[in-house]
């Protein structure tokens, strides 16, 4: 059966879930959505995703929209092939740390890089004569300094967020986290003072699902 992924070709969305599909080597079609003719507004993309946007993955008659849920159901259904990525249901404890670093990942990171990213790049993209928010950015690069200040902390107890496997999370953080650096022009992952998410995003971003989809997303037929 053959796996669909709709997205835009540099979108970290849509890289986050193409990530999940190299990680469990499942070939895919990639079918680009073109954010400049506003594709993804068009009545046949929004029966697929109702808020139109992307990434959107169909996988034997199966549609899901949301990036973290299409990594989790490619996760769950190719649980045979590749990393883990998510500890069995009944290790309870493996399963609360996997649950924690989930919404660490998205409520401590994302939250305020994306601020940034949006700040810096994305509203510029659409509006080259956009004026950024300074007092907007410059709150949530201290704030997320201090996030980062406490990823070191368990970093240095711990390889990856949920303990010392790779699971879902640190898949998930790669896309935002280059745009990030990208968009503040400084290593901000990879600073002297955080010798530990130094070295575990380093690990992350030099795996072979990061740098299948680092230059855009592309379809792949087979492993
Ligand atoms: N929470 C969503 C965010 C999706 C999202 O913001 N996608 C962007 C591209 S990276 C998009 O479609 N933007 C166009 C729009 O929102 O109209 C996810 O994780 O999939």
């Amino acid at each position: 059966m053959v796996v669909n992924l709709y997205g835009f070709v540099g979108s970290t969305y849509t890289k986050r879930a193409a990530i999940t599909l190299h990680e469990k080597q499942v070939p895919f079609i990639f079918h680009p959505i073109d954010y400049t003719k506003k594709e993804h507004k068009l009545p046949e993309h929004t029966a697929k995703h109702p808020f139109g946007q992307v990434p959107v993955l169909e996988d034997d008659g199966i549609t899901v929209y949301e990036s973290r849920a299409i990594a989790r159901f490619i996760a769950l259904k190719y649980s045979d092939q590749g990393l883990p990525l998510i500890p069995p249901i009944s290790d309870l404890a493996k399963t609360a740390a996997f649950e924690t670093a989930m919404q660490v990942e998205n409520q401590q990171f994302d939250v305020w890089a994306a601020r940034i990213v949006v700040e810096k790049l994305i509203k510029r993209l659409f509006n080259p004569d956009y004026e950024q928010n300074t007092a907007l950015v410059d709150e949530a690069i201290t704030t997320l300094n201090a996030k980062l200040d406490v990823f070191e902390k368990l970093l240095s107890e711990q390889a990856y967020l949920a303990g010392d496997e790779i699971t879902l999370p640190d898949l998930n953080i790669i896309p935002l986290g280059v745009k990030l650096q990208e968009a503040l022009g400084v290593d901000i992952l990879e600073n002297s003072h955080r010798p530990s998410v130094t070295k575990w995003w380093q690990r992350l971003t030099a795996r072979p699902s990061w740098i299948a989809v680092q230059d855009g997303v592309k379809t792949v037929e087979k492993y």
